[in-house]
């Protein structure tokens, strides 16, 4: 589905986040930024051996990235120009500020792309995989988040990724609450 908002093409799409050719990808990392499984296993596959040097660099100069930042290295051997590495938070039952860290991990995701003079971002469903966060809760926090930040600073696009049909339906039923309160 491709809808418009705040001059923003928005695009939900079931897809794998390595083969989008945005400007930048979002990785649902961890704070150590050394990789991991999932959407983090399959950017470092597939960018290859120059994002981890890059996070190597980072960690060394300002140390782990905590729940909700978010750094910026290249892409490697993607398509994509930039990786985003944000941390989103480990779901623990709801009431640690799980919904906040996730807010803030879109939140700085998309600032430093609007820095970098990225024009348009592709995001996977962070948190709801290996961290567990409840996929509706966190397609609602994505979708706001985004919608907040476009009305202040438009991108040409940005790309929901999402790896299963249940989890677009999910992203798509979302929208459709979202957009009927107006
Ligand atoms: N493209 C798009 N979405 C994907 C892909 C892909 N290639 N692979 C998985 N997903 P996860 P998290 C979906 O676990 O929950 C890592 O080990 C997946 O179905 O990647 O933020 C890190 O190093 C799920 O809906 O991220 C961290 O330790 C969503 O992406 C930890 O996992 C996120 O799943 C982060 O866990």
């Amino acid at each position: 589905m491709e809808v418009k908002a705040a001059q923003t093409k928005i695009v939900f799409a079931k897809g794998d986040i390595t083969r989008q050719e945005t400007s930048a990808v979002v990785n649902a990392a961890n704070s150590s930024l050394m990789g991991g499984g999932g959407v983090d296993g399959a950017i470092h596959r597939a960018g290859g051996h120059a994002i981890l040097e890059e996070c190597k660099k980072i960690v060394a100069a300002k140390g782990p990235c905590p729940p909700g930042q978010a750094v910026i290295t290249t892409a490697g051997n993607l398509k994509a120009r930039y990786v985003i590495h944000t941390v989103g938070p480990i779901w623990r039952g709801g009431d640690r500020g799980e919904d906040e860290l996730l807010r803030q991990a879109y939140f700085n995701s998309l600032s430093l792309a609007a820095e970098h003079g990225v024009k348009s971002v592709a995001f996977p469903a962070i948190s709801t995989g290996a961290y567990h966060f409840p996929q509706e809760r966190a397609a609602r926090i994505a979708v706001c988040t985004v919608l907040a930040f476009i009305r202040e600073k438009p991108l040409e696009e940005v790309r929901f990724v999402l790896f299963s049909d249940e989890d677009l339906g999910v992203y798509n039923q979302v929208w459709e609450e979202l957009s009927a309160k107006g």
